[in-house]
């Protein structure tokens, strides 16, 4: 054999292969990029999947997303808290570049992310995808700074989080505000039973890749919990080992198995990139009502590791090999000139950003390195708190050297060993923050409001 065969060898080599079930409506398709979906947790622990260890909770759909594409272990959110890792996720900034660095937005705030940032979603729709929002947004909530002026065709959700009421948060709290349901720009509901938050998100999810699955689309589910108070629905209530935050996450994995079961309906699974990752670690003073962080230190709001790194898992099979696992550094921020990347879409570079292209990592490439040749941390409120370089991790306040492959627990501080190397680290981090301060571009304030900001409104549903 030399390698070449004629039209009638292959035509009957071709007439032996089993015709597929499911027939590939798109995938023939070259000229079509693919469709992008992306789940977006709210406060789950680096633990809180089976396929990241967790010995009681049952993920099976998040796992075979693992099993038939890629997981990474070395996965990092740029801040420990929702609002700015929000925008890092979506702008492929640092936050303190889209000037979102300082805490979340809460409900009284009139400021959000700028609609001159590019998002992914903006990126998208410019390329013609049809581009929804299923979850919870916070990045503001004042008219022109929700989901649809920020390249979203269609928003069902929560603006804010699902404790930023005052029927949430014990005592009242001094707080005088009240939780909408929002259908694009419009309120819906008050107080909705937060008890079928995944489940509504995930079947308006679902029914927009029933009514777009023609054309290439980009689905954001930004799932409002694990973040407290907690609920899953009745069908969840009670099933897991580990009690009601178990109960939620397995919610939350149903609804990923959801999504890729639609996705197989329309024949469209192979040529769909599915991203499952969560916006900052566990919120550990709720104890049992918060998540793990397995085997990393701290949790959200803080910058050791389990307040920063993340389980990530992708899988599309047309690119993405089934059964990898990455090591390389990547982050949130990676996402915006990834997911361009696939679609054609070049970025301006009237507006730089921090993220880079790893698509090569995803794909497993022989040889590939991380691009991220450094990564800083930032305090929630938005200070400067460290550097990774390799597997050294610098923290500046209180000055402790980790390496955070060999001790990912950060036990053992290496500080006193390496001192040129501490004195390195954080004069690279402070030149680096000073760039991108002195770069910064500004929120967008809003003064008008859609609903009034101190309604009150009594819930019917929840408990
Ligand atoms: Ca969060």
């Amino acid at each position: 054999m030399n390698g070449t065969i004629t039209a009638g060898l292959l035509g009957s080599l071709l007439a032996t292969v089993p015709a597929s079930p499911v027939p590939k409506s798109a995938s023939g398709d070259r000229d079509r990029p693919p469709n992008v979906v992306v789940f977006f947790t709210d406060d789950q622990g680096f633990g809180d999947l089976s396929c990241f260890g967790h010995p009681t909770i049952h993920t099976p759909n998040v796992d075979r997303m693992a099993a038939e594409g890629v997981k990474l272990t070395q996965f990092y959110v740029a801040s420990p808290v929702c609002s700015p890792s929000r925008a890092a996720l979506l702008t492929g900034c640092y936050p303190k570049r889209v000037g979102m660095h300082e805490h979340v937005i809460f409900p009284a705030y009139d400021h959000g992310l700028h609609p001159d940032e590019t998002t992914i979603a903006d990126a998208l729709s410019e390329a013609g995808y049809a581009t929804g929002c299923f979850g919870k947004w916070h990045l503001g909530h004042r008219p022109g700074l929700l989901p649809t002026s920020q390249g979203f065709d269609t928003f069902f959700g929560i603006p804010y989080s699902n404790d930023m009421s005052q029927f949430h948060r014990p005592g009242g709290n001094g707080y005088r505000h009240s939780l909408p349901l929002l259908r694009d720009e419009a309120v819906i509901e008050w107080e909705p039973d937060q008890r079928l938050l995944t489940r509504r998100c995930t079947e308006e999810a679902v029914a927009f890749i029933d009514a777009h699955a023609d054309q290439p689309f980009f689905v954001y589910v930004p799932h409002a919990m694990p973040h407290i108070p907690i609920y899953a629905s009745e069908a969840f209530a009670g099933r897991s080992p580990r009690g009601t935050y178990g109960d939620v996450i397995e919610e939350i994995d149903w609804s990923v198995g959801e999504v890729l079961d639609a996705l197989e309906r329309h024949g469209v699974d192979d040529e769909t990139l599915v991203i499952f990752t969560t916006d900052n670690g566990p919120w550990l003073p709720f104890k049992e009502r918060g998540g793990s962080a397995g085997l990393l230190a701290g949790g959200k709001g803080g910058n050791l590791e389990g307040g920063q790194r993340v389980p990530f898992v992708a899988r599309y099979p047309d690119r993405i090999p089934a059964g990898l696992v990455q090591r390389a550094v990547a982050t949130t921020m990676d996402l915006l000139p990834t997911i361009a990347g696939l679609a054609g879409v070049t970025l301006g570079d009237d507006r730089p950003i921090d993220g880079h292209d790893i698509m090569p990592l995803l794909e497993g490439l022989e040889g590939v390195e991380s691009p991220t040749a450094s990564f800083l941390y930032y305090t929630a409120r938005g200070e400067l708190a460290g550097i990774r370089r390799g597997r050294w991790k610098l923290l500046l306040e209180p000055g402790t050297l980790h390496d955070v492959e060999s001790d990912v627990g950060e036990q053992w501080n290496r500080a006193d060993r390496h001192p040129e190397l501490v004195a390195e680290l954080r004069r690279l981090a402070v030149e680096r923050d000073a760039t991108i301060t002195a770069g910064a571009r500004p929120v967008l304030e809003v003064e008008e409001t859609i609903w009034d900001p101190a309604t009150v409104v009594r819930p019917t549903a929840s408990p």
